[in-house]
């Protein structure tokens, strides 16, 4: 029985609970289908995110799954096609873990100008979780995949109803068999229905629209999910959450260019390489850090020493935070912060702080991450006009769909330091 099979059966139905009850530490954005950030920025002080605290986007209704009754299939360039059982899944391989903190390619819309369509996220689409489950690779390497560069592996969600389009993802092989997992616990506990229980794919350090929760098909090929073929599979569109959503589309563009392959995965670089690839894929993050305390709006009298600590945490990519520095004039002047507590891997947020000799008065408090490849946060972001593909002279390219803002500008604290 395949899993739509399945589906039909009751194996999946919409869940009722709303979301506003079940995850209390988090801000509503919209409901049917729910989307909801974490509400504080203290609660990204964590290093792991509660999965209550942890924000939630969904493009369908959550699907109720019955987990003994899920089965994922492995089709495509592969010597044995497979339908693995959750059981199957948990016990005949080997079991991996890695933290991530995965944030929203519309984290931080709400600071375009003007408005960017959609959810109008701030600072609370992002969440830092420790991800159990099954390598890729293992299942790959067992079923004899053509795990070649070049070839791509698709994971496809299995809570889209008839009429709608299907959440489906290609992730270069080379990410795939490097560090992906078939996830099915988040921090030591089964993954809630809305994080995708039973199943995600999860894909540490990229963008959370490359996680594909309620995973029920992955299927190994030479292209990237493209075409008439996967515009009308089983009547249903497979193609417009890869190659419509989730791209840089500036003003001055109609629609996104649609790629069968890109060579480049590394998001940054793509925006750069504005000759071979119009309109980036939203793959891996940004470098990015956000001031956790002072609250905004906070009047302060520091002590005695004049002093007062300032933290926060960064988070990036394929490529691990180098710096974070920290600016108490709005991007003037800046010092550098220092880590704090553990590094807990590549993917894994980072925690800083800084001692600020603070003159009473107003100030806006900045942060500003720079990644070990030297990129680093823009200020602000571009005006539509200026048609930017790319992050240039210090703005982050506005763009149609308002995704992957990093500029540090938008997201600085106002506090009044007092006598
Ligand atoms: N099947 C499916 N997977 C999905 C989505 C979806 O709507 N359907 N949303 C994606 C997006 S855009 C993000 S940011 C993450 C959010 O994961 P979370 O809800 O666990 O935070 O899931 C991704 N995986
Ligand atoms: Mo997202």
């Amino acid at each position: 029985m395949s899993s739509r099979d399945a589906d039909e059966s009751e194996a999946s139905r919409p869940r009722d609970e709303p979301v506003a009850e079940t995850y209390p530490g988090l801000e509503v954005l919209s409901t049917d289908p729910d989307n909801a950030q974490t509400d504080a920025r203290e609660n990204l002080e964590s290093y792991l995110t509660p999965r209550d605290e942890h924000y939630v986007r969904n493009h369908h209704r959550t699907p109720e799954i019955d987990a003994d009754e899920w089965t994922v299939s492995l089709t495509g360039l592969v010597d044995s096609e497979a339908e693995l059982s959750m059981e199957e899944l948990r016990t005949d391989y080997p079991t991996d873990s890695v933290v991530h903190m995965m944030e929203c390619s519309g984290n931080g819309r709400a600071y375009f100008s003007p408005d960017a369509e959609g959810d109008q996220w701030t600072f609370g689409a992002v969440g830092d979780a420790v991800w159990t489950g099954t390598p890729v690779r293992a299942i790959l390497d067992a079923h004899g995949a053509d795990t070649a560069d070049g070839r791509w592996l698709t994971a496809m969600g299995g809570e889209a109803k008839d009429d709608e389009d299907v959440f489906c993802r290609s992730i270069p092989m080379a990410k795939a068999l490097d560090d992906c997992i078939l996830a099915y616990e988040m921090n030591g506990d089964p993954m809630t229905a809305e994080h995708g229980y039973p199943l995600r794919l999860l894909v540490p350090g990229w963008f959370g629209n490359n996680s594909v929760k309620w995973v029920e098909e992955v299927r190994v090929m030479d292209s990237m999910v493209v075409g008439e073929e996967w515009q009308s599979r089983d009547g249903r569109d497979y193609t417009e959450y890869q190659q419509s959503s989730y791209r840089i589309l500036p003003a001055q563009d109609e629609e996104p260019e649609r790629y069968a392959a890109v060579d480049v995965a590394d998001t940054h670089d793509q925006m750069r390489a504005t000759d071979e690839i119009r309109n980036a894929y939203l793959f891996d993050q940004l470098v990015k850090s956000l001031v956790t305390s002072p609250a905004d709006g906070a009047e302060l009298s520091p002590g005695a020493d004049g002093r007062i600590e300032v933290t926060g945490v960064a988070w990036s990519g394929d490529d691990r935070v180098e710096r974070v520095e920290i600016s108490a004039d709005g991007g003037e002047t800046w010092d550098d912060a220092e880590f704090v507590g553990p590094d807990l891997g590549r993917y894994a947020v980072r925690k800083f702080r800084y001692v600020w000799d603070a003159d009473p008065g107003e100030h806006t408090v900045v942060a500003r991450a720079t990644d070990d490849r030297g990129r680093t946060q823009p200020a602000t972001v571009s005006d539509p006009e200026e048609g930017l593909r790319g992050i240039e002279g210090d703005r982050y390219p506005w763009n149609q769909k308002g995704y992957g803002n990093n500029a540090y500008r938008p997201l600085g604290v106002s506090v009044t330091v007092e006598r």
